[in-house]
């Protein structure tokens, strides 16, 4: 059963958020649950049937790319039919109060664009951007073109893919290397709805508490991070951050 956080606690955190210089949110699969976007790894998740090596990386692309397109165009009518949530929307709340906020996503479905966050890391791509697989161009949506079976492929001759950093891709050298700088230099960071199992990006959470930033987890279960956290909240996202929000409200 989620722990309901005190009062005291949320007035002691809006206190701490509202003195704060910076603040920097990791955010995944799990801020867009309430969406009704399926997680990765819950057990009707998204990797319920296969695993991540079978499908979110290039060589299961390369072997089967017909199993991974069908795979990236049933979660991009998901993320297009999808919303942003209470949680998305109380993250643009608590960055208009405060002087420097930055929203660090795992997640490729734009919901923190569409919510209205101005300040979006994106670590591992955006499944509604698509891009050659040779040749790296972008290729717009509407040149994504699926005949008769046959997959899209660029001018040059190479096969199109969804926009997304795959098991054994980099992440893109700035994103990582931003969200880095914003995990140190922060006075609170948030992990919100992530599972903290894939790196690099599982290692901000950690390298933020050991810069010296106060470190809150809002996941409804426990993950690896859990007892690292200075304070873990036990609550869906998309209840526990318009509750943190209204609690800094009562303290402008
Ligand atoms: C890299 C994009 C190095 C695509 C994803 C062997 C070979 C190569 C690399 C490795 C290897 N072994 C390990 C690695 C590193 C690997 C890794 O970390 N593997 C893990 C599995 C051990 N990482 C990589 O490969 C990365 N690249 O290391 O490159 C390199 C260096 C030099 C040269 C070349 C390469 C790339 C990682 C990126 C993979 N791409 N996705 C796509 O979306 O299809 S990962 C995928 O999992 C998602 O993007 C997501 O970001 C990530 C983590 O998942 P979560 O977001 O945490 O979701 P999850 O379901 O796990 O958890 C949801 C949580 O929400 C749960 O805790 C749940 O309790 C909570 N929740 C539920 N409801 C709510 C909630 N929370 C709040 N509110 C709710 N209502
Ligand atoms: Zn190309």
């Amino acid at each position: 059963m989620a722990k309901q956080q005190s009062i005291s606690n949320l007035d002691a955190l809006a206190e701490r958020l509202l003195s704060a210089q910076r603040v920097a949110v990791l955010t995944g699969a799990g801020v867009s649950k309430e969406s009704g976007i399926k997680t990765f790894r819950e057990a009707d998740g998204l990797w319920a049937k296969f695993r991540p090596e079978e499908l979110a990386n290039v060589n299961a692309f390369l072997s089967n790319p017909k199993l991974v397109w069908d795979w990236y165009n049933m979660r991009r009518n998901i993320v297009n039919e999808s919303s942003p949530n209470p949680g998305h929307y109380a993250l643009v709340e608590m960055e208009k109060m405060l002087p420097h906020f930055v929203v660090i996503t795992q997640n490729v479905d734009s919901l923190h664009f569409t919510a209205g966050s101005t300040d979006v890391i994106e670590l591992h791509g955006n499944i509604q951007r698509n891009k050659c697989h040779s040749c790296g161009r972008y290729v717009e949506q509407s040149d994504v073109v699926f005949d008769e079976g046959e997959l899209p492929h660029c001018e040059c001759g190479g096969m199109i893919r969804p926009d997304v950093v795959w098991f054994g891709e980099q992440l893109p050298q700035d994103a990582i290397q931003r969200a880095w700088n914003e995990a140190q230099a922060s006075d609170v960071f948030f992990s919100i709805g992530t599972s903290t199992v894939v790196f690099p990006a599982a290692q901000l959470p950690y390298e933020a508490k050991r810069s010296g930033a106060y470190v809150v987890e809002i996941n409804p279960n426990p993950t690896g991070f859990t007892l690292e956290a200075n304070l873990a909240i036990q609550e869906p996202s998309g209840e526990a951050l318009p509750k943190i929000v209204e609690a800094m409200k009562r303290k402008m």
